[in-house]
């Protein structure tokens, strides 16, 4: 049942628009500009190709009040870049607050001149969003400008439904131009982003006709209650496969006294420089996630304490300290839990460690790790926050000693040294060691060390070798 209320508001503002109409006749260049500024909202650039005096007009496109009493929202997606085209109802921006979901659509045909924010900003309501340079024709001189935000406000609970109502919007104007210059129908492409979204990589696949898949994101999501038919009678189904192989491994897991430790990192700090990573790391094609830097962190402290990187040998009279950091994540997959690892992290980069994550869960995804993928680990990190939850109890992977639970990253109240109350990210660590070899304090001191590098990433840079 539909329960999301829809709510589309335009804000004409006329009377500004016709004073500078009046300026635009009557100015110079500089002065129109002068003028401009003072109208802050609207600015004009010449549009030199035309020797006429025509004037493209700017339009900053704020974000208008969504009502529901938010005062700002955080932006989650653009769907636009700069120089981007954009027609009339094309998405622009997704923002979300702690009550809805809000698609952003544009009321202008024009070219995007410029974005005001990153994706994870804080937006308040009033700020702009984008510059828009608007479609110059000569009608538009006697045209009111129109400073228009279009907005689709949808319940949690109906998430389902953004779908229906943006269905048009699910790829930005790039990608829809760049299907159409392939002659592909982008509404028969199965897009790999959120809620189907066609990318441009979901488009440069079909061109190349690769059968390499973009990676698909596993998003937290509210749990969404499902009608399941109770079988008539009991039903008998033979453990095999993936699953066959976790119980044995389990059982003699299971042979282990795992000491627990718990913490928590505030990953503030982190969390704004992964912001400001992502897009030197999309330059490399790679999508950047928290994972590569806290697999760095504990590459860095195992070589503090090696002894967190070794096994006992089979007749129990040695401890194997390995020479190589293969740190294997644990990776949900439709064919069950796989742990396949990355080798070698001591000597890699967050760049190439991030490449290897993402390789590794495609490669799980689609049932394709090499047996070299799934062997040789050393140390074991299960990133559960992806999917949610605050602690875990991870069980160590034999003939491994330990292995680490990240919980997910929430937004919590925290007191700063000088005692004043603030926004913090907060991500709790479930840490399990083998308490045959490994006492408490070592796991103590060695999630303490990767609480020291994440909290403040530059000490991350200073020790880095
Ligand atoms: N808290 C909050 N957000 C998190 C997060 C955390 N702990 N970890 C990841 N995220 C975010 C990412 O940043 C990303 O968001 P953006 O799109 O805004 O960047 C989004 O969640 C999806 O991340 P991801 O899951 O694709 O990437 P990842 O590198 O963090 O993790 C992988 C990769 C393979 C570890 C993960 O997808 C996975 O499978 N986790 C489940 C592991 C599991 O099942 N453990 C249980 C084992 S015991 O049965």
């Amino acid at each position: 049942m539909i329960k999301s209320r829809i709510f589309a508001r335009r804000f004409f503002h006329t009377a500004r628009c016709k004073k500078v109409d009046f300026l635009r006749k009557s100015c110079n260049v500089r002065t129109l500009q002068q003028c401009s500024q003072i109208k802050s909202k609207i600015l004009f650039v010449r549009h030199f190709h035309n020797s006429r005096n025509s004037w493209m007009p700017v339009v900053s496109f704020n974000l208008s009040d969504i009502g529901e009493g938010i005062k700002e929202v955080e932006l989650t997606e653009w769907f636009v870049q700069e120089g981007d085209e954009v027609a009339q109802f094309d998405s622009i921006c997704e923002v979300k607050s702690d009550k809805a979901s809000v698609t952003i659509t544009s009321r202008f045909d024009g070219v995007i001149k410029k974005l005001h924010h990153e994706v994870d900003d804080i937006v308040l309501v009033g700020q702009a969003l984008v510059d828009i340079e608007t479609s110059g024709s000569s009608d538009d001189d006697n045209q009111d400008e129109e400073e228009v935000s279009e907005k689709v406000i949808v319940d949690r609970d109906d998430e389902e439904n953004i779908n229906l109502i943006t269905k048009k919007a699910l790829a930005s104007p790039a990608v829809r131009s760049l299907a159409k210059k392939n002659s592909l129908d982008i509404s028969t492409i199965q897009g790999s982003g959120p809620d189907g979204r066609v990318l441009k990589e979901d488009i440069l696949n079909l061109i190349k006709g690769s059968d390499s898949k973009p990676v698909r994101k596993p998003t937290i999501s509210p749990p969404v209650p499902v009608s399941a038919t109770i079988p008539a009678e009991d039903k008998i189904e033979p453990i095999k496969g993936i699953r066959k192989v976790m119980l044995v491994n389990m059982t003699e897991a299971n042979k282990i006294p795992h000491f627990g430790y718990n913490d928590e990192y505030d990953l503030s700090n982190l969390v704004s420089v992964r912001k400001d990573l992502k897009h030197e790391a999309k330059k490399h094609d790679i999508k950047l996630s928290y994972l590569p830097f806290i697999l760095k962190a504990v590459s860095m402290s195992l070589s503090q304490y090696p002894i967190l990187n070794s096994s006992i040998s089979d007749d129990m009279e040695n401890i194997i300290y390995k020479s190589s950091h293969n740190i294997g994540i644990a990776v949900d997959s439709p064919h069950g839990l796989l742990l396949p690892c990355i080798k070698d992290v001591q000597n890699k980069s967050i760049l190439e460690v991030a490449h290897e994550v993402i390789r590794l869960q495609n490669a799980g995804l689609d049932n394709k790790l090499h047996p070299n993928d799934l062997s040789g680990g050393t140390f074991s990190i299960s990133n559960i926050g992806s999917i949610g939850g605050t602690y875990a109890h991870p069980v160590i992977f034999p003939p491994q000693v330990a292995i680490g639970a990240l919980g997910k990253i929430q937004v919590l109240p925290r007191y700063d040294r000088e005692g004043d109350l603030r926004k913090a990210h907060i991500m709790c660590v479930s840490w399990s060691a083998d308490h045959r070899i490994i006492e408490g304090a070592t796991m103590s001191r060695f999630s303490n060390n990767i609480k020291y590098l994440l909290e403040d990433p530059s000490r991350m840079v200073f020790y880095l070798k």
